[in-house]
């Protein structure tokens, strides 16, 4: 039998190149949230991928972009964190988006470890065009390893997965098998609700909210809820709560759908909206929302 494998694996790249979908796609679950807007992720979320002969622990983290808050400041921190202590790189591109400029950032983003440059959501064009792709990538960037793939479809994430491993070093798991994310339910709570008005609000309003949980307790019958949607303005608490309360009771109707199915349990929700001016500028409130 052949050696144990095991390693840290980031998957890193461009804001909606697909890198949360990637990282549901491996873990056969939804962990991480996936919107069509860019920007959908803001923390780096590990994802424990553990097999009889490799553990693989994944980390898909925020897309990389100009920063333009604080907020966005501490992503990419993160970002430069998370690569530190990684086997294996994942750069993942849309194959769609221009090559230049995703040629750039891996060559800032890039360590002394292996990449694995991959082209995500080849459902979307022709064969033709991914050679030519393929070579322009091997002569500008000779990364150890360049796979297409559709994340989305599952087509060739289990050859993604072999390359992977093969790459990385002999080493027992660092995690025990039955763990799946180091993040607390709490966590993956607020990012559902956070999911959910990324869906249902048209454009800058996602961007300026916060979600945070102001209390979870178990009950005997059910789990009682309690969160605070943040945003930046007054216009925007007066959407977010919609005609008659419309929005929010969508909002927290289809959140509590999804949080039920994810906890296994009868959800109690109660939202509330609380404008917080410049919260993504500010070192507290940063804090107190997690970042
Ligand atoms: N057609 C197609 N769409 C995809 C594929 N992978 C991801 N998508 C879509 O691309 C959009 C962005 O996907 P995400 O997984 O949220 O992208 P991301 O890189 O995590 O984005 P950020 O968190 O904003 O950095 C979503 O609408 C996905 O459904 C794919 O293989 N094919
Ligand atoms: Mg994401």
């Amino acid at each position: 039998m052949s050696e144990f494998k095991s390693g840290f694996v980031a998957i890193i790249g461009k804001p909606n190149a697909g890198k949360s979908t990637l990282l549901n796609q491996f873990l056969g679950e939804k962990l991480a949230i996936v919107t069509r807007k860019a920007q959908t992720t803001r923390h780096r979320i590990m994802g424990i991928l553990t097999e009889d002969n490799y553990q693989i622990v994944f980390s898909d983290t925020p897309g990389i972009l100009d920063a333009k808050y604080k907020m966005h400041e501490r992503m990419l921190e993160e970002i430069k964190n998370v690569r530190k202590d990684t086997d294996v790189l994942l750069f993942v591109m849309d194959v769609n988006d221009d090559l230049e400029e995703n040629l750039e950032l891996l060559k800032e983003y890039k360590t002394n470890k292996p990449v694995i440059f991959i082209l995500n959501k080849v459902d979307t064009i022709h064969k033709k065009d991914l050679q030519e792709l393929g070579e322009q990538i091997t002569a500008a960037a000779n990364p150890q390893r360049i796979i297409s793939i559709s994340a989305q479809e599952g087509i060739r994430t289990d050859q993604l997965i072999e390359h992977i491993v093969d790459l990385l070093p002999v080493h027992p798991p660092y995690f025990n098998e039955d763990n799946m994310s180091d993040r607390p339910v709490r966590f993956f709570v607020e990012e559902i609700i956070r999911e959910k008005i990324f869906k249902l609000l048209s454009k800058e309003i996602p961007y300026h909210t916060a979600v945070h949980i102001r209390s979870y307790k178990d009950k005997e019958t059910l789990t009682k809820i309690e969160a605070d949607i943040v945003v930046t303005r007054e216009t925007q608490k007066i959407i977010m709560i919609g005609k008659g309360g419309g929005m929010i009771r969508k909002i927290s109707e289809q959140s509590r759908a999804d949080i039920e199915e994810f906890i296994q349990r009868k959800v109690f929700m109660e939202l509330r909206v609380k404008v917080r001016k410049d919260w993504r500028d500010s070192d507290i409130f940063l804090k107190e929302y997690g970042y």
